[in-house]
């Protein structure tokens, strides 16, 4: 039996688990959480800059190492694509920006005209999205002259607590700085766009070691210098080690969070033009798997909606609101959650009214019609996007695994198997931080040789609820969203 610590670092919250790993065992105690939604925005300038607070962060992130106490390993898994810079002494060079700030807005654009998108698809096999870190690289500008080393989220905390340099291959690959194909990084793209090659440290496989605890840590912490462990440290990766597939079914997944990331697992990268097209991605998965799939804006929106209306002094409860969601009339009013206008923190409200008017559709007006709108939408989107990828791979799916906190949200699952017209296993809610476990732990000894083993552990452990189809018309609500009105 193992006792380890799975360190997961959503956009949502922070938490820090203690896993406990043995034969036909796999336990989670939380042992601390602390919330990580709200990015900062500090002045600069005449402007402004939305960043995360990275040493509060590294603080939260000590105190629920503490709390573990007892462990034989520490993982850390975290969103992507954001990052420190570090000078050539080791201290770090500003806050880390967070990727729904506004200074990439029109720099992939801009790339596009030094380097084809067909190429740098051809190379990176990543979605476009504006904040992938290549395009917040180049909107440091000057900045990155002072830089020697860039390190992401997970690698900069271990870093920190370890003193080691380097960049785990899974979050690697979502930069648009590594290619695919080679499993490199990418470093004739980052010449072309004027990204000196200096900042990429060696990169590091899943499931290797990392380092041991600095001793000043370990005194600071009262524990012993422990081993920290690679894991797959995009906080995605880690959940889709922990998707409870069974042997031979052909599945897609729904990483269900701030983010939906929605798609399926393959031997090998899928790079046809149609893929890009259709903006989908090849991240990294842990051993050796592709993760093919597509950023769906995801419960960030109803988030932001429920922060738009505590801030106009109606705090409103999750739970109650879901429900009058559920008692809402269905499919009323859909709107697309991929627009880009819902990327940045603001009035969602409002800006589902304007896309509701844009698409001639009535806006939603009770609390309960907005989220029911937005469920309804989400719900649209993850049909749409399990559709593409059995088109785009040529495989069927039948079952739908959604993982992560949406699993809590009823409404949203039973509306996922009926838009999507199989049935969804949903479950685990903290699929990244079983990942992080699973992984530490067969690196630790445990006998988890493949993904197949972890997987069944999961499904021997874990609660799953299964939700069977029940019908309503999608196929027009998605007719309904393609369709501009008349001015
Ligand atoms: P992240 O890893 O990005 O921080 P999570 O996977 O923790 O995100 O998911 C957070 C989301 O889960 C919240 O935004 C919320 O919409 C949903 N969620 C969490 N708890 C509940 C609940 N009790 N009922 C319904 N939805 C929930
Ligand atoms: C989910 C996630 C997602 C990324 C986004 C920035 O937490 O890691 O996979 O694209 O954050």
């Amino acid at each position: 039996m193992m006792r380890l610590a799975a360190v997961d670092l959503g956009a949502s919250s922070g938490r820090v688990m203690a896993g406990t790993v043995g034969p036909g065992r796999l336990e989670l105690d939380e042992v601390h959480r602390f919330p990580n939604g709200g990015p900062v925005r500090v002045a600069r300038g005449a402007g402004s800059t939305l960043h995360w607070d990275i040493l509060g962060i590294y603080r939260e992130t000590l105190a629920g190492l503490q709390a573990a106490g007892d462990v034989a390993g520490v993982g850390i898994d975290s969103w992507a694509v954001d990052y420190g810079l570090l000078d050539a002494s080791g201290a770090l060079l500003g806050n880390p920006v967070h990727y729904r700030d506004s200074r990439t807005d029109g720099i992939a654009e801009q790339v596009g005209k030094a380097i084809p998108p067909r190429e740098l698809f051809d190379v990176t096999g990543l979605q476009q999205l504006p904040f992938n870190t290549l395009y917040q690289l180049i909107a440091e500008g000057d900045r990155l002259a002072a830089a020697e080393t860039m390190l992401l989220i997970p690698d900069l905390l271990n870093h920190w607590l370890t003193g080691a340099v380097g960049a785990e291959r899974t979050n690697a690959s979502t930069t648009q700085l590594y290619d695919v194909r080679a499993q490199n990084w990418a470093t004739g793209i980052a010449a072309r766009a004027g990204i000196p090659p200096r900042l990429f440290p060696p990169l590091r496989d899943p499931g290797s070691v990392v380092g041991s605890l600095r001793r000043e840590v370990a005194e600071e912490l009262v524990l012993p210098q422990l081993p920290v462990i690679a894991v797959g440290s995009h906080d995605t990766a880690s959940a889709v080690v922990a998707v409870p597939a069974e042997p031979g079914t052909q599945f897609a997944y729904i990483s269900s969070g701030t983010w939906s990331l929605v798609g399926m697992e393959l031997t090998r990268p899928e790079l046809s033009e149609a893929a890009r097209a259709a903006n989908f991605t090849n991240e990294g998965g842990v051993d050796g798997t592709f993760r093919f799939l597509r950023n769906v804006m995801g419960l960030w929106v109803l988030t932001e909606t429920l922060r738009t209306w505590a801030a106009r002094g109606e705090r409103v409860e999750l739970a109650r609101v879901l429900a009058e969601a559920a008692d809402a009339p269905p499919l009323a009013a859909v709107v697309d959650l991929d627009a880009p206008a819902f990327l940045a923190p603001g009035d969602m409200p409002a800006r589902i009214a304007a896309a509701c008017r844009e698409t001639g559709q009535r806006p939603p007006e009770t609390r309960g019609e907005i989220v029911r709108c937005i469920v309804d939408s989400l719900a649209l989107a993850y049909r749409r996007t399990v559709r593409q990828a059995a088109e785009l791979t040529g495989r069927a799916v039948d079952v739908v695994h959604l993982v992560g906190g949406g699993v809590r949200n009823e409404l949203l699952c039973q509306l996922t198997a009926d838009a999507c017209g199989v049935p969804v296993l949903a479950g685990p809610v903290e699929a990244a931080a079983l990942g992080n476990v699973l992984v530490q732990a067969r690196t630790l000894g445990e006998d988890l040789p493949d993904l197949a083993a972890m997987r069944a552990l999961i499904r021997r452990t874990q609660p799953l609820r299964r939700y069977d189809p029940t019908g309503g018309d999608w196929a027009a609500a998605q007719a309904r969203l393609e369709r501009r009105s008349v001015p």
